[in-house]
């Protein structure tokens, strides 16, 4: 009984047929593989999907920020992403807004260390980077959206634990 045991584990075993057949679908569309290109490699249809969205403060526009500032870590720098819409068109970006970005302690009169920086990488979008929130407490992020000479605010409060 013992000595057939080995005889049995040196047959060909159905492995390597399994992988050389899955070697072959590379061509083959993976649903699992289309998702992960989807979101590291294609640029999707609307980047800003999953960011947290925020009216401001008039209702002229609306701001979507990724990653939600409330989900921070305190005491690290970090970039927060910004998309800015008029309220009307929430579906494409507003091409001709300029923004800024700060934040403040409101119970403790003081504002951040150091401002961030804003770059814009493209029509109504931004990236405002620098961000370092030195304390736990309530925390006031402000967007100030800007066309021509008007400045309308945007503004997100959280408490950071
Ligand atoms: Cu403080």
């Amino acid at each position: 009984m013992a000595c057939q045991q080995p005889a049995q584990d040196t047959r060909p075993r159905s492995a390597p047929t399994a992988s050389a057949t899955k070697k072959l679908e590379p061509g083959k569309i993976d649903p699992g593989q289309v998702d992960a290109d989807a979101s590291s490699a294609q640029a999707p249809a609307r980047p800003w999907n999953a960011a947290q969205a925020t009216p401001s403060n008039a209702g002229t526009y609306l701001i979507r920020v990724t990653p939600a500032p409330a989900s921070v870590p305190q005491g690290k720098v970090f970039a927060l992403e910004v998309w800015v819409f008029d309220a009307k068109n929430p579906e494409q970006p507003a091409a001709d807004v300029r923004l800024s970005v700060d934040a403040d302690m409101p119970e403790h009169g003081h504002g951040l260390p150091r401002k961030p920086s804003v770059e814009q990488r493209g029509p109504g979008h931004f990236v405002a980077s620098g961000l370092r929130l030195h304390m736990p407490g309530l925390w006031e992020i402000y967007f100030d959206i800007a066309r021509g000479a008007l400045t309308e605010r945007a503004q997100i409060s959280f408490k950071l634990e």
